[in-house]
């Protein structure tokens, strides 16, 4: 909101990494947020529930949704079901929404690679000033690439030392070289959003190798 009036044109982040500011307009951004917390609320009370991973001695400070497979930490693996409790499926949207963001990325820089078969995505909610630290996602198989869609307050996305504004409606890809790239987000900025107090952060994955 801060910086509407500043053009912010796509843009190739790093190779394979790709920016596309207010890719979903604002109808979509409320559909998708009311989807993701009717998601949550689903899942409430069961072992498949939004949590805030431990992650080695501490805890995470976003809360995670885990969808189509489970996100198991301490040992990191993925799960299909917790303690007999299938994980919610990915829901049937999110692959049309990957085509589309995949399609617009490849103009900008095709080394994005091929469009991810959504098989596994996380439903990620900062609350305000909260981020998560650097890290790659290694945990599928597959090399095709990430798709991240960003709501509600500004954060900034740190790919291998590139800092990107991240506002709601921007979708990011990374994918090809930057598959495996170190990134993560800076707090979520308060008094940045009227669409949500925080951030949520909606990632698909492929996660067999093909
Ligand atoms: O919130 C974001 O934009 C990044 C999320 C992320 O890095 C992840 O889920 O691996």
């Amino acid at each position: 909101m801060l910086f509407t009036a500043v053009p912010r044109p796509p843009a190739r982040i790093i190779p394979g990494a790709v920016h596309l500011p207010a890719f979903l307009d604002e109808e979509e951004q409320h559909a998708l947020v009311g989807q993701a917390r009717q998601l949550a609320r689903e899942a409430a009370g069961t072992p498949v529930a939004m949590r805030r991973p431990k992650v080695g001695n501490g805890q995470m400070d976003a809360w995670l949704l885990s969808l189509g497979w489970f996100w198991a930490t301490n040992p990191y693996r993925m799960l299909r079901e917790v303690d007999g409790h299938p994980v919610p499926a990915v829901p049937g949207n999110f692959q049309g929404i990957a085509d589309r963001v995949m399609e617009r990325a490849r103009e900008i820089d095709p080394l994005v690679g091929p469009t991810p078969r959504i098989q596994t995505a996380l439903v990620n909610f900062y609350p305000p000033g909260k981020g998560m630290g650097l890290h790659v996602d290694a945990d599928e198989k597959s090399g095709n690439a990430v798709v991240s869609l960003s709501f509600g307050q500004d954060t900034v996305f740190r790919i291998e030392g590139r800092d990107t504004l991240l506002m709601s409606g921007d979708a990011v890809v990374f994918g090809g070289p930057a598959r495996r790239a170190r990134h993560g987000v800076l707090g979520a900025r308060s008094g940045t959003s009227d669409l949500l107090e925080g951030r949520l952060n909606i990632t698909m994955r492929q996660m067999e190798e093909r």
